[in-house]
């Protein structure tokens, strides 16, 4: 028989591994600069979920390796190999590892979303439209001032876009604040972001939408409360009828209330 496995040395070679890998992955920038409030913890998370793979990896590595090593047959052994069947207690660790690793992955990422959807009072809300190959945006208020191919937010104010496409699916993503969602015809989508950097970004596309996709980017202007305010007052467009009635036809689901539940 095989003898007893060095479950011992295993885990230490699978821990010394998994710390040698995550030393290389986590301080890579992987994300690129953050500009929200959302960034930090979402980053966080991705860090979390790079140690948690490579201690994955690392198991996976070792124990093929010792079996390379230790089972290997001898040069001449034409004899077959051992008829064993099962083994309960491997079968119960390969069972249960993973589970509580998906299980607190799970969690988790739970935690973080619930964390960082949770609306503020003060929130504002901006309309987005999506259309083969532009974008634009409508500001409560004043007969929803309208703008294209430029949206402006305050900054440190948590903003709730709420997503309406016009003919195909898109999504709506800006790189620094992390946050992307999908923009679906029929229904009414939200992203939730807490610009926290005054600056100039580019929103992107993210879903191929057709023939101009590459080419569907809008600038964005994250700056002070006041600066903004007399942005959005200087606006002399508003929204059109059209693009208001997919407001009203669009169904609100999104985002479903986290432990609502429900058949
Ligand atoms: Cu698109």
């Amino acid at each position: 028989m095989y003898g007893r496995l060095p479950i011992v040395k295993m885990l230490l070679v699978t821990l010394a591994l998994t710390a040698v890998i995550s030393a290389v992955m986590v301080p890579i920038n992987w994300n690129g600069q953050g500009a929200s409030a959302e960034a930090p913890k979402i980053d966080h998370l991705l860090n979390v979920m790079i140690v948690l793979s490579a201690f994955v990896f690392s198991l996976v590595m070792v124990m093929l390796f010792y079996a390379l090593w230790k089972f290997k047959a001898k040069p001449g052994d034409e004899s077959d190999g051992e008829p064993i069947h099962g083994n309960t207690r491997l079968e119960i660790a390969w069972t249960l590892i993973p589970t509580i690793i998906v299980l607190f992955a799970g969690g988790y990422s739970w935690k973080v979303l619930d964390d960082i959807e949770e609306p503020q009072k003060d929130h504002l809300t901006v309309s987005v439209f999506s259309q083969q190959f532009a974008w634009s945006f409508a500001y409560p208020g004043k007969d929803y001032a309208w703008t294209e191919e430029e949206l402006h937010v305050p900054v440190g104010r948590q903003v709730h876009f709420k997503m309406h496409a016009l003919d195909v699916i898109h999504s709506f993503w800006v790189p620094e604040w992390r946050i992307k969602k999908d923009n679906v015809p029929g229904i009414t989508t939200t992203a939730i972001v807490t610009p926290d950097k005054v600056g100039t970004y580019q929103l992107v596309c993210t879903e191929l939408c057709g023939f101009g996709h590459s080419t569907m980017r809008a600038k964005v202007v994250v700056e002070p409360p006041g600066k903004f305010k007399k942005w959005v007052e200087g606006l002399d467009q508003k929204a059109p009828k059209e693009l208001m009635e997919t407001v009203e036809l669009d169904s609100t689901t999104n985002p479903p209330d986290l432990g609502a539940g429900g058949a």
